[in-house]
C-alpha cells in the first residue's frame, strides 16, 4: 500500500527564486497555491466542458458545470473515439494561453535565473472515472524519456478544483537524484512505467483551481485513480532554460490535433499564436531509444497474447513515425481484440 505525505507548500516563496531553486533541488518538486487566478481556470474549464458535452462525454441529465461523465462514453488517449472530441478541447485558445501567462513565465524566469522557454507542445488530460471496465490512471513514470532535450520542468494544473479522490498527481519527493530508471510497458498515459523500487517519499494533496505542481523531468510521479463521477480535467506544460536545447518533438502540436494552422483556425484572436517563432530556440532530436525498448517489449507481449500491452500497441499504431512498425502493430491489435 502507498502512504502519502502532504506536499511541502512553497506558496510563500513564490517571489524568491533562490528558495524555489533550493527546494526543487531538495525535493524535485514545488507545490504552489493560487499561481493563476481561480476565475481564469474556471473559464477554461467551462469552455472545455461545453466541448466535452458536445462530444457526448458528459451525462446528458446533469448540469454541464458538474462535469459528470457519461460512463458509456468512457474513452482514452489515443483511441479514435477520444481523439475526435479531444482535438477540439486541446485546440482551445484560452487553454493555450494559460501556459504562457506572464505569471507563469515570470515564475520560471525566477526559478532558472534566466529566460525561460515554454514548450509549444503541452498535454491536456481528461480522465474518465475508474470503473470495473475502465481505468486510465497514469502509472509511475518519469517524463524525461518522453520530453528529451535539456533538463525540463513540468507544470501540472487541474482545470478546476481537484480533491485527491478525483485523481490528483502524486510525486516521489527526492526521487530526482537517481537519474533515468529502468522502464517496462505500462497502461496509463505514456505507456512506460518504472520497473524498479521507487526512491523517495510519496506526497500528494487536494488542489484548488489555480494551484500548480512543478516537478523536474526525472522526478518520479503518477496519478491517483479518479474515484468520483466526474471527468478529471488537467493540463501539463513543460518549461526549460531558453539557452538550452529542446527536443524537436516539442515544437509540434499534440499528436492527432493537426498542424498549428489547423489548431489556430478557430481562434477569435491571434494572441499567443506562434509565440516561440521569434525566440532563439536550439533543437535536438528526441532520444527514441526508450520508446524503442518499450515497443520491443510490447511487441513480444502482444505476440504472446498479453492484453496488457494493448495501450502501448495502440500508441504505436497512432503515433510511430515508421510505417512498417505501425503495420505490425495494427495486425497485433486486431489479433489482441479478437481475443
Ligand atoms: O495527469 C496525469 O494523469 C498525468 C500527468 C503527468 O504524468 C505529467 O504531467 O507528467
Amino acid at each position: 500500500m502507498f502512504q502519502y505525505e502532504p506536499f511541502r507548500d512553497s506558496t510563500e516563496h513564490l517571489n524568491d527564486g533562490e528558495t524555489l531553486r533550493t527546494r526543487l533541488g531538495e525535493d524535485g518538486y514545488l507545490f504552489l497555491r493560487g499561481l493563476l487566478p481561480r476565475d481564469a481556470i474556471l473559464n477554461v474549464r467551462a469552455r472545455l466542458l461545453d466541448k466535452a458535452m458536445e462530444g457526448g462525454w458528459l451525462a446528458p441529465d446533469s448540469p454541464v458545470a458538474a462535469g459528470i461523465a457519461n460512463a458509456a462514453a468512457a474513452c482514452k488517449d489515443p483511441e479514435p473515439d477520444y481523439m475526435s472530441v479531444f482535438r477540439h478541447l486541446w485546440s482551445d485558445e484560452a487553454l493555450h494561453r494559460l501556459r504562457i501567462d506572464p505569471r507563469v513565465l515570470a515564475l520560471f524566469d525566477r526559478i532558472f535565473g534566466e529566460r525561460a522557454l515554454a514548450h509549444p507542445m503541452f498535454v491536456q488530460r481528461n480522465i474518465f472515472p475508474q470503473s470495473d471496465v475502465f481505468d486510465f490512471t497514469t502509472g509511475i513514470h518519469q517524463d524525461r524519456v518522453h520530453i528529451g532535450g535539456a533538463t525540463s520542468y513540468a507544470m501540472w494544473m487541474p482545470l478546476g478544483d481537484c480533491p485527491r479522490e478525483m485523481g490528483t498527481l502524486a510525486v516521489a519527493a527526492g526521487s530526482h537524484t537517481t537519474g533515468i530508471l529502468p522502464t517496462r510497458v505500462g497502461s496509463g498515459a505514456g505507456g512506460m512505467d518504472i520497473a524498479v523500487p521507487i526512491p523517495g517519499t510519496w506526497v500528494t494533496g487536494d488542489f484548488e483551481a489555480g494551484d500548480a505542481l512543478i516537478f523536474q523531468d526525472v522526478t518520479v510521479h503518477k496519478a491517483l485513480p479518479n474515484r468520483t463521477r466526474s471527468i478529471r480535467m488537467s493540463f501539463d506544460a513543460r518549461f526549460q532554460k531558453l539557452s538550452e536545447k529542446m527536443a524537436d518533438t516539442n515544437l509540434v502540436p499534440y499528436s492527432g490535433c493537426g498542424t498549428w494552422e489547423e489548431v489556430y483556425a478557430g481562434w477569435s484572436r491571434p494572441e499567443g499564436q506562434y509565440y516561440w517563432k521569434d525566440l532563439p530556440i536550439a533543437t535536438m532530436p528526441l532520444d527514441r531509444s526508450y520508446y524503442e525498448q518499450r515497443d520491443a517489449m510490447a511487441f513480444e507481449m502482444a505476440e504472446a497474447g498479453d492484453r496488457s500491452a494493448r495501450d502501448a500497441i495502440l500508441r504505436i499504431v497512432q503515433r510511430d513515425p515508421l510505417p512498417e512498425k505501425r503495420e505490425r502493430a495494427e495486425k497485433l491489435l486486431v489479433r489482441l481484440d479478437a481475443g
